[in-house]
Formats: C-alpha cells, sequence, structure tokens
C-alpha cells in the first residue's frame, strides 16, 4: 500500500446573484493585515468572502486569527476552505513518530498555531522530554480543531473554483486528492486552461516575476486563471491582497493590497533603471564578496549576477549563505508619485509603487 492520500471535499456554494464576491488568500497569522485587507475592501454583510487556505502558521497570531475567522464564519456570507497549513486536526492521530517529528518542527519554528497553543497551555515544548503526554491537553481547544476538520479542500461555485493551490484540468475535483488541491507548486506555470474560473493562493506571486516584484494578484484571462498571494508574512515586502468580484456573472476584477508601510511622496523624477535582477526564494544562495554593517556586496551564486544585498537580508545555515528576497530593481517614478517605504538606508528607500517593489534613490515629502 502507499502512502494513504485523504480524498478531497468539496463545497457547493450558489452565490446569489449581485453579491459582491471577496477573496483572500495566505493570511498566515498575520490578524492586522487581515483586518486591514477587509477594511480596505469595505467587506460588510452584504458581501461574500472565500478565506482561500493558509490562515495558519508562520505568523504570530495564529489563533486568534482563527477565532475571527471562526466569529465572521457564522453569518453565513464567510467560507474557509483548506491549506496545506491549517490541517492541524490530525495532531490527534498521528502517534508517537509524529509526534516526535512535531516537536522538532516546533522547536525549529518558534511560532504557529501548535507552538501557540502550547505556549498558552504552559508546556515550553523547548523544556520537554518529548510531546506524547501533552497531546491530550490541546483538547481544550476542540472547538477550534473541529472547525479545522470541517474545512472544505476546494469550493465550486457557477463561475469560479476556489483552491488553495491549483487543481488538473479534465480531473473532476472530487477526484483530487487534499494534497494536490493544496500543494500544487507553480500553478500557473503549468500551462493549464479552464472553463470557469480558479482561483489560488499558495504561491506567492512575487516568484512568478522574472526581474520585477509585483506582488498583485495575477490575471490570466484566457486561461481563466487568478493567483493573489501577496507573499503576506513571508517576505519583507509582502501585502495582502483581497481579489474583488462584483458579482457572480462578472469579470470585472479588481483588488485591494494591505501592508502596513508607511505611504510617502516622491519629489524628484526618477528614469527606471536599464538592468536588474531579482534573488528569490529558492534560487537564493549567494557568495559575500564583502560584508559590510549596512550592504554587502553579493554575487548570486547560480547566475553570477553581482549586487548590493541588505545585511540583514542574509542568512547562514548548514555553512550556506542564502538571503530574503531582494532586487536592486529601481523603479521609474515621476514626483508626485506615491510610495510605501519598506527600507530606509543610507543610500535611499526600498519602497513599493503600485504593488512593485523597488530602489528610490531621490528624496521622500
Ligand atoms: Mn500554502
Amino acid at each position: 500500500m502507499g502512502k494513504y492520500k485523504a480524498e478531497a471535499r468539496v463545497r457547493r456554494l450558489d452565490f446569489e446573484p449581485g453579491r459582491r464576491i471577496l477573496a483572500i488568500s495566505d493570511i498566515h497569522g498575520n490578524l492586522e493585515y487581515f483586518r486591514g485587507a477587509l477594511e480596505l475592501a469595505a467587506f460588510s454583510a452584504e458581501d461574500e468572502l472565500i478565506i482561500d487556505g493558509d490562515f495558519l502558521e508562520k505568523g504570530d497570531r495564529c489563533l486568534d486569527t482563527l477565532e475571527y475567522i471562526m466569529e465572521l464564519s457564522k453569518a453565513g456570507n464567510v467560507h474557509a476552505l483548506r491549506g496545506n497549513c491549517d490541517g492541524w486536526y490530525t495532531v490527534f492521530e498521528q502517534g508517537r513518530e509524529g509526534n516526535a517529528h512535531l516537536l522538532r518542527y516546533l522547536r525549529w519554528k518558534g511560532k504557529g498555531f501548535l507552538w501557540e497553543l502550547f505556549r498558552n497551555l504552559g508546556v515550553d515544548v523547548m523544556a520537554i522530554a518529548g510531546l506524547d503526554p501533552y497531546i491530550p491537553l490541546l483538547h481544550a481547544y476542540d472547538e477550534e480543531f473541529d472547525f479545522l476538520r470541517s474545512l472544505p479542500d476546494a469550493i465550486d461555485s457557477e463561475n469560479f473554483t476556489f483552491v488553495h493551490a491549483g487543481r488538473y484540468p479534465n480531473k473532476p475535483l472530487e477526484e483530487h486528492s487534499q494534497d494536490e488541491l493544496n500543494r500544487i507548486d507553480r500553478f500557473m506555470d503549468r500551462g493549464d486552461s479552464f472553463e470557469k474560473w480558479t482561483v489560488v493562493g499558495h504561491y506567492p506571486v512575487v516568484l512568478y516575476g522574472e526581474d520585477k516584484v509585483c506582488a498583485n494578484p495575477i490575471i490570466e484571462r484566457k486561461r481563466k486563471i487568478i493567483s493573489i498571494d501577496g507573499g503576506c508574512v513571508l517576505k519583507d515586502d509582502g501585502q495582502l491582497n483581497a481579489l474583488i468580484i462584483p458579482h457572480k456573472d462578472s469579470e470585472d476584477f479588481s483588488f485591494v493590497a494591505y501592508d502596513h508601510f508607511p505611504e510617502r511622496r516622491v519629489l524628484k523624477d526618477q528614469a527606471g533603471g536599464s538592468r536588474s535582477y531579482y534573488i528569490r526564494w529558492g534560487d537564493s544562495r549567494v557568495q559575500v564578496l564583502e560584508r559590510g554593517e549596512e550592504f554587502s556586496r553579493c554575487r548570486h551564486v547560480r547566475t553570477g549576477y553581482e549586487m548590493d544585498i541588505l545585511t540583514k537580508y542574509l542568512f547562514t545555515s548548514e555553512d550556506i549563505t542564502g538571503c530574503n528576497d531582494c532586487t536592486d530593481y529601481v523603479l521609474p517614478l515621476k514626483a508626485g508619485d506615491v510610495v510605501r517605504v519598506v527600507e530606509e538606508t543610507s543610500r535611499g528607500y526600498f519602497v513599493k509603487h503600485k504593488g512593485v517593489s523597488g530602489w528610490y534613490y531621490g528624496e521622500l515629502e
């Protein structure tokens, strides 16, 4: 027998005509961004809201985020589905080996949903010898686990299918496994197209970019795919996107994006740079040529491309030096443009302009 693959659970939803449909994915325990995005979108009881998976892990407020989603879900117009980071209800059935693996994970991560629960229960995961005796304590949160257990892996409607990561064409949703719907990587690069719109998160959209970093949703009209993960929590310059579908029969999509970076105004025109590169997750190995306090001169190992990287973005693990996502892209800007400041440095500002990240070397108002 191969590894047991849980079958996907699909929930059908018939949206009422005229009601606005919002979709948000990959909140990753960032309650501030979630509330911010809902406010920007002017979310109300008149809207439908799809939470497209991965509202847990990586961030600092997983339990609060879950409880807020549970509260919102009571009204009947908020519909969450499960991402690959939300399946913690299996913690009661995983046995000794699973528990040992989980303890190593908790110690390594030092944050996340179960880490928060154990902290609240007074269990210091760094100090205990094994997790087995402490698993039953988690039943204090049965309501939360029941909610996670109840979530579908896909929400299907007349014109839109919502899944966390992706799906295969010519294969009914129900015949996918949970893992397929929740974990397909680089879904947009598979080249598939669909009859009805497929809305996904899971893979930060910035990673589809070549030389530029843009966190706005990608809408592929010919293939009917919308990818919305703005890199909230995962990226230093990430944002939480809320896709806005005006009503169930509309393709007039728009979006709002929330982040917490301060807004400033550009004082001088800046011509865009001619050459740039984007070093990103999965291909971020660099060689440090000259380490400085603020910036370090680095060479991207695979391409040989050289750029100055904020020293605080460098990390070393197992003798390999890598870096957080970064770019040397110089943004084309006009005086009066409003930018959002991610990093203020002695050389200039790393900013976002309309979802695109890059450098601005002039003065800000
Ligand atoms: Mn995911």
